[in-house]
């Protein structure tokens, strides 16, 4: 065996017993199921090495998948044209106004116009007193796989909301960033006004973002500063942040709602394959890896299912209820974060982890997990294998919310061929 995979394997264990160690008397009662779990994923080299292939659980920040409209794109644009439009932290200018078709009354505006608008200086003055840090999977609501995972930073966006000094008629607040010169090609997104100024259900604040992973937040990734609404699909999170809104329209006026996406929808849990071998010799255990998205409802277990194509399927069940579900193991946190975390630590204070460094609880809702398990050997033939997992509430995916439009929670079906 590889040494590399040694240590990876021995990293995951090691911290994973610290994790449960810390956790008192719950912790012990889980430790005890822990190296039977371990050996379980252990026990076989050839799961080693695939769990050795893992992605690291963060994201470097030129590794995300990029969702960006604009012709051309605002991270394409040159330096000189950037610092023109107000892309770069020396130039970055946020207009916070009252929506002029439904007015909020608000005391005070800050505008371009007469010089008020507000800067990344009095931006890193509120960074001071008020910066929060937390984890989040970044994820389309049209494309079925996560960006990219990482350690957002930023100032709850209430904190500028109410440099505004709204009295009333507040009841949303819409916001948008540059996408060139042309106003049609704008993108905008909303959010009602009570969950910028109160975090319900332990959710991290909506932040006016300016770091990932402990770097300045790139202009691929939405720099010099982004929205970024934590529970929410990545087309809430607004890069290139240049307007903000203050409204009295009642409803969602996002540019994703044109394309009738749900667009309340929170974070939905999901699982998914890493890594399996398409083709594998008959009686040969199959090691299968993957990660799990963990949405609004987390995720309790991921479960796997596989079948030979020769078999029928039960009719009426079209999500698999009554399949013979196999539990997967879900893999502690590695030593390593990944991401490209300045020293490879995560940063102080972060939401979700303690003054160790250790997450609080595993797997992290809004975050990655990955999982894996061990197949027994099966004689030749073509076989589906299918992925889900159970959420907290312990609704198996792609319950409650089966709805396309409202976010991607598909069963995941790849093929194995098992051949002599
Ligand atoms: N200004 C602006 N912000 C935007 C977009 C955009 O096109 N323009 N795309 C959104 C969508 S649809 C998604 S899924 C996320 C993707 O974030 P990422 O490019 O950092 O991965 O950014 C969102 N923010
Ligand atoms: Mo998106």
């Amino acid at each position: 065996m590889r040494e590399s995979v040694v240590r990876l394997i021995a990293d995951h264990l090691v911290v994973s017993r610290r994790y449960f160690l810390g956790l008192g008397v719950a912790g012990a009662a889980a430790l005890k199921s822990l190296p039977l779990h371990a050996e379980e994923v252990v026990s076989d080299d050839a799961i080693q090495k695939a769990i050795a292939k893992l992605e690291p659980w963060l994201t470097p920040t030129s590794d995300f998948r990029d969702v960006s409209r604009g012709k051309p794109i605002p991270h394409s644009l040159s330096e000189e044209k950037k610092a023109e439009v107000g892309m770069t932290r020396d130039t970055w200018k946020l207009e916070v106004l009252s929506d002029p078709d439904k007015p909020a009354r608000v005391r005070k505006e800050f505008k371009k116009s007469d010089n008020t608008a507000f800067d990344f200086a009095a931006l890193m003055e509120l960074a001071k007193t008020k910066a929060v840090r937390f984890p989040k999977v970044m994820t389309c609501l049209n494309i079925g796989c996560p960006l990219g995972m990482g350690i957002w930073e930023g100032v709850p966006l209430r904190e500028v909301l109410w440099l505004a000094e709204p009295t009333e008629n507040l009841r949303r607040v819409f916001y948008y960033g540059y996408h060139n010169d042309e106003p049609s090609q704008m993108f905008r997104s909303s959010m009602p006004v009570g969950r910028i100024l109160e975090d319900p259900f332990d959710l991290p604040p909506v932040i006016l973002c300016y770091k990932l992973n402990g770097e300045w937040l790139s202009s691929e990734r939405g720099g010099p500063v982004r929205v970024v609404v934590p529970e929410a699909y990545g087309f809430k999170s607004i890069k290139w942040l240049s307007h903000l809104y203050l409204s009295n329209v009642h409803g969602a006026n996002d540019t994703y709602a044109d394309a009738n996406n749900d667009v309340d929808s929170p974070l939905k849990s999901f699982a998914a394959t890493f890594d399996f071998p398409a083709v594998v010799k008959a009686g040969q255990p199959i090691p299968v890896t993957g990660y799990a998205q963990a949405g609004i409802a987390s995720v309790s277990k991921v479960q796997v299912f596989i079948q030979s194509n020769a078999e029928k399927l039960p009719t009426g069940d079209k999500y698999f209820t009554k399949a013979p579900w196999k539990d997967a193991t879900i893999l502690p946190p590695s030593a390593e974060w990944g991401g490209g975390l300045p020293d490879g630590e995560i940063p102080e204070g972060t939401l979700g982890f303690d003054t160790t460094g250790q997450p609080k609880t595993w797997p992290m809702r809004l975050a990655k997990v990955h999982w894996a398990t061990l197949l027994p050997g099966m004689p030749a033939g073509k076989y589906t294998l299918r992925c889900r997992t159970i959420d907290e509430q312990g609704h198996a995916q792609p319950m409650p919310r089966p709805f396309r439009k409202s976010g991607h929670a598909a069963i995941e079906q790849v093929t194995i061929d098992v051949q002599v």
